[in-house]
Order: C-alpha cells, then sequence, then structure tokens
C-alpha cells in the first residue's frame, strides 16, 4: 500500500537545482536567437530562478558557471541569492573556452597549459569558501580527434594528477562531481568519455570525489537507470545534470522527450535510497532554453522531475517486491507500470496546496506579470548567454 503521505513528505524535502545559464540566451552553431528580457549579469539570471523557486516551492539554489558569472564579490552575489529567498549551488568549472585548450585542459600535452587549467580548478573552490558552495562540478571537452594525435593513456594519467590535486584542496564539507560525456567536442575520444573512466578516477581519492550523471551524455539506447543504480550501490552518485534529449547532447527540457526513461532513473533512484536528503544526490538541471521562454521553461522542468519523481515513489514497493521473489515477470512489471501510468497530478496538486503555494505554478507564473516587467525594464547592456 502506498503511504501518500511519505510520498508528499519525500516531494518537499526533493531539491532541485538550476542552471544560471539556462536564464541568458542560448542556440546552436548555426543561430543563437535572442529574447526580450534576458538578464545582462548574475544578479539578474538569480532574480529569474528566484521566481522559479517562489511558484514550484522546490528550486531553491542555482549552479554558477565560472566564468560566465564571474563578479567581484561573491560574498555579495551569495547574500543576493539569499535576499531573493534562495542559494548558490554548485559551481561549475570552464575550461573549455580559452585557445589554451585547444588540445585540452588538464590532459594537454603542455605542462603550462594543465597548470592553468588546474589553477582555474583550484580558484573555482576559492570560489565556493565565498559562496558555501558544496560541490564543484568538473567537465572536461578535453580529447582527441585523430587516431596517434596523442597518448590515451599519458592523458589519464594527467587527469589523475589534476583531479588529486584538486581533491587535496577541497574543504572537508566539499566535494567534487566529475561529469563524463562520450563524444563532442572530441570526437575520436574524450579523456573522460562514460561512467567507468568517471568512477575509476573517483575510487582511489576518496568520499569526496563522485560522479555526476548529465542524461544528455550517454550514446542512443544506454540504459542510464542501470548506471544510476550502479553508481548508488557503490555511494558514487554525486548527483544529475538532469536534461532531455533525442539525438545527441540536445539539451532539452528534461522529461520532454522520453518521461518514462525519468521515471525509471527516477525509480532506480528512490530504490537506492537516493532521495534521502542526507545521501547527498544533487538534483540539478543542465539545460538551455533556445526557442521556449526560459523561466516558464524551467518551471516545466522542474514540475516534469517533480512528476517523475512522484511516480516512482507511489510504486507499491511491497507488491514489486512480492512479485520479484515469486518469478512473476508479468506481475512485477505491471506494478511499475501502474505507478507510471497513474495521474500524478491531483497528488502533486494536493502538496502545492499544503506548501501554499498556487497549484498550477506555471498559469501562477504567467499571471504574475514578471516577465512583462522584465521586458520592459531590462533594456540596454548586453543579454547575458551561454559562453558569454
Ligand atoms: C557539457 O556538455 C555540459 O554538460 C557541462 O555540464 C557543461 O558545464 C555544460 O554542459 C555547459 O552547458
Ligand atoms: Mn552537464
Amino acid at each position: 500500500m502506498t503511504d501518500f503521505r511519505a510520498v508528499k513528505a519525500a516531494l518537499r524535502h526533493q531539491q532541485i537545482e538550476l542552471p544560471s545559464w539556462a536564464f541568458g540566451n542560448s542556440g546552436t552553431r548555426f543561430k543563437v536567437f535572442a529574447q526580450p528580457g534576458v538578464p545582462r549579469n548574475p544578479y539578474e539570471k538569480l532574480a529569474d530562478a528566484a521566481q522559479v523557486n517562489l511558484f514550484t516551492g522546490v528550486a531553491p539554489s542555482v549552479s554558477l558557471h565560472i566564468p560566465w558569472d564571474k563578479v567581484d564579490d561573491f560574498a555579495d552575489l551569495a547574500k543576493h541569492a539569499a535576499d531573493l529567498g534562495i542559494r548558490l549551488g554548485a559551481i561549475n568549472s570552464n575550461v573549455f573556452q580559452d585557445d589554451d585548450y585547444k588540445l585540452g585542459s588538464v590532459t594537454n600535452p603542455d605542462p603550462r597549459v594543465r597548470r592553468k587549467a588546474t589553477d582555474h580548478l583550484l580558484a573555482c573552490i576559492d570560489i565556493m569558501d565565498a559562496t558555501g558552495s558544496k560541490d564543484l562540478k568538473l567537465w572536461f571537452s578535453d580529447g582527441t580527434n585523430y587516431p596517434g594525435q596523442d597518448d590515451i593513456a599519458a592523458r589519464q594519467e594527467r587527469l589523475a594528477v589534476a583531479l588529486a590535486e584538486v581533491y587535496e584542496r577541497l574543504g572537508d564539507d566539499q566535494r567534487f562531481l566529475l561529469e563524463y560525456k562520450f563524444f563532442e567536442p572530441s570526437f575520436y575520444t574524450m579523456d573522460v568519455p562514460d561512467w567507468g573512466t568517471a568512477f575509476m578516477h573517483c575510487l582511489p581519492l576518496g568520499p569526496k570525489a563522485q560522479v555526476v550523471v548529465d542524461t544528455g551524455h550517454h550514446a542512443p539506447g544506454t540504459n542510464i537507470e542501470f548506471i544510476v543504480a550502479l553508481l548508488l550501490r557503490a555511494g558514487k552518485l554525486g548527483g544529475f545534470d538532469f536534461n532531455s534529449r533525442f539525438y545527441a547532447d540536445d539539451d532539452l527540457m528534461v522529461g520532454a522527450a522520453d518521461p518514462f526513461q525519468l521515471f525509471r532513473i527516477m525509480t532506480e533512484v528512490r530504490t537506492g535510497g537516493g532521495l534521502e536528503p542526507a545521501l547527498g544526490v544533487a538534483f540539478m538541471l543542465d539545460q538551455c532554453h533556445n526557442i521556449e521562454p526560459k523561466i516558464a521553461g524551467q518551471i516545466r522542468s522542474v514540475m516534469n522531475v517533480q512528476e517523475a519523481t512522484a511516480k516512482a515513489l507511489i510504486i507499491d514497493l511491497d507488491a514489486l517486491h512480492a512479485a520479484q521473489a515469486a518469478g512473476d515477470v508479468l506481475g512485477a512489471n505491471a506494478v511499475l507500470m501502474d505507478a507510471f501510468n497513474t495521474d500524478v497530478r491531483p497528488l502533486l496538486v494536493e502538496l502545492r496546496e499544503e506548501m501554499g503555494l498556487d497549484v498550477n505554478p506555471m498559469a501562477a507564473y504567467q499571471r504574475s506579470g514578471y516577465f512583462e516587467r522584465i521586458v520592459a525594464e531590462r533594456v540596454g547592456g548586453a543579454a547575458a548567454g551561454w559562453g558569454a
């Protein structure tokens, strides 16, 4: 029997972190379509993110990307966040947008470039100290395009050296989350292409090194929930970068392309204990809203994660385990599908009423007039953007 009070309690505790870059202009290499009212600086990005939290009630933190979100005074930015009722979350390092990094950052054959890249990662931890952020997200575009271009094993060694230095610098309550991606921008080898490579690098370093699963970073057909189950079992699932993909790293709204996959992932998270706040699994979004409005796009994404989580939480685990133990293949599958096919929106309406929220976050945001206000106010200045 499903305990709906427990389901709602778990949903209240799940916090979904928003990416600052989702509020800036973004696009493809073909065209960035500018949108009206887009933030001009990190302070305005936080103001927009606070709206998402205001209406959903479960998105109280924002990931920053450095140097995109570089400000003179990070403590002041953290105070601004607090004034808006939110906080600064993970710090994302960026060692992929400098000419020096053409042949790699921490795995570059040139020791000068490796030093520069590692120094950036250490500087990100300085920022974490100022913002109170607990997580450093590491993603490396490093890799090669051609067989023979560089020594694959030597690059792994350089990576291990850099990660060890970063690990050493972490404070007691800080950790790094190592992100993998199977291709792009490197096409022959990526230095961290998959969860196994990330796991291998994290394992010897210790508990403050964990893996982050970006749902868009796998080959088509990859069973992501299997990876999630394994990482959770090993205590190495640091968190998610949620987004949807149809083809490659599309960065579309989470749950838009394949809500069933998102449900399967959240099912493994639930059964593996990953919804317990103590486990520290970070539920982050890593998305771009190229053609849809950005704040509304984030609200939709948060609601999609919530719906998938709710469906995972209403699975009748007693019935599932009984069917599994009895070898009842169809019965076990039916328990899962019953949960997936349940309309959880009435449950979420109840939850929002109990949380003092409008039952329809999207409609409430659209009624609020915030969008019209920023369009009128944010005139002049340079709009923020992915890569800006
Ligand atoms: C790389 O594709 C990535 O997923 C990393 O998380 C970056 O920090 C982010 O995208 C930038 O959008
Ligand atoms: Mn990512």
